[in-house]
């Protein structure tokens, strides 16, 4: 049997979910990465709703994030289940509140950032795309932006909204984690754990991301101390923890064909 196809943006943050759940999953799959816009044909085609990822396995096509961990899961080593039956419940409820209003929110802060920062959207947007799509990023950023501006609606008071969302989330986390635990449900890294840490990964840049993010040196002044005031949270830290101990290189071996 062939390999999945997962088609992704690679640099966005649902697609890294995907990534690091299939990975952690010992699937076999090939990413098939576009740049922003360019996605939507081959998305459609593959009979996606319009957002990556989207995964292609066999006859199957898997059009969010959640549904490719859940699939993942279902061909997963015992020792490596994303979701232990058990803990199921708990697991979805914080996945969906991740999936809803974290990633949403790290996403937003982030633009709000970096969208004039040319050189560090450029810089990320040609990592693990063809080479003729990489060539017309010089033309491709002024019409990108406006677009995310406009789609994400980006303002002063709505980045400043996407922030607070931000802390509010981090402090809840802290607060789940104060009891000492090692993960956020149960006693083994689950699909919570793994979505907060993926989702949350735009304000905080950790090591091993499965694409290119720009380091915290490169980002505007205040950007670079707020990214590294939500490092130091207990929510943040235990996030890029989570990249240490978890995050397997995409260049591991090939382990399963599905
Ligand atoms: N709930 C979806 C969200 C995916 C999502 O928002 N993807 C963004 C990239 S971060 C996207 O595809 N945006 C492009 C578009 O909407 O055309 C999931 O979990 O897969």
């Amino acid at each position: 049997m062939c390999a999945a196809r997962l088609i992704t943006i690679p640099f966005s943050h649902y697609c890294e979910k995907a990534r690091w759940g299939l990975r952690h999953c010992d699937v076999v799959f090939f990413e098939d990465g576009y740049l922003p816009l360019m996605h939507v044909v081959p998305v459609l085609r593959a009979g996606g709703k319009r957002t990556v990822p989207v995964l292609v396995a066999g006859d199957r096509t898997l059009a969010s994030s959640t549904d490719i961990l859940q699939w993942a899961d279902n061909r997963a080593p015992r020792t490596r289940r994303l979701y232990p039956p058990a803990l199921r419940r708990q697991i979805a409820e914080l996945e969906q509140r991740f999936d809803n209003k974290l990633g949403p929110a790290t996403r937003r802060w982030v633009y709000g950032q970096l969208l004039s920062q040319r050189d560090s959207i450029a810089d990320m947007a040609a990592d693990k795309i063809p080479r003729w799509q990489a060539a017309v990023i010089p033309l491709w950023l002024r019409p990108f932006s406006l677009v995310v501006r406009r789609a994400l609606n980006i303002s002063p008071a709505s980045v400043q909204r996407s922030y607070d969302r931000v802390e509010r989330i981090f402090d809840e986390v802290a607060k789940r984690l104060a009891d000492g635990r090692a993960y956020l449900v149960g006693e083994q890294f689950t699909a919570a754990d793994l979505t907060f840490a993926a989702l949350a990964a735009p304000v905080l840049l950790p090591e091993g991301y499965g694409a290119k993010l720009p380091p915290v040196v490169e980002l505007p002044e205040r950007a670079r101390v707020q990214v590294q005031a939500w490092r130091a949270h207990p929510a943040g830290a235990f996030a890029l923890e989570l990249y240490r101990q978890h995050r397997e290189p995409a260049t591991s071996p090939i382990k399963k064909i599905v």
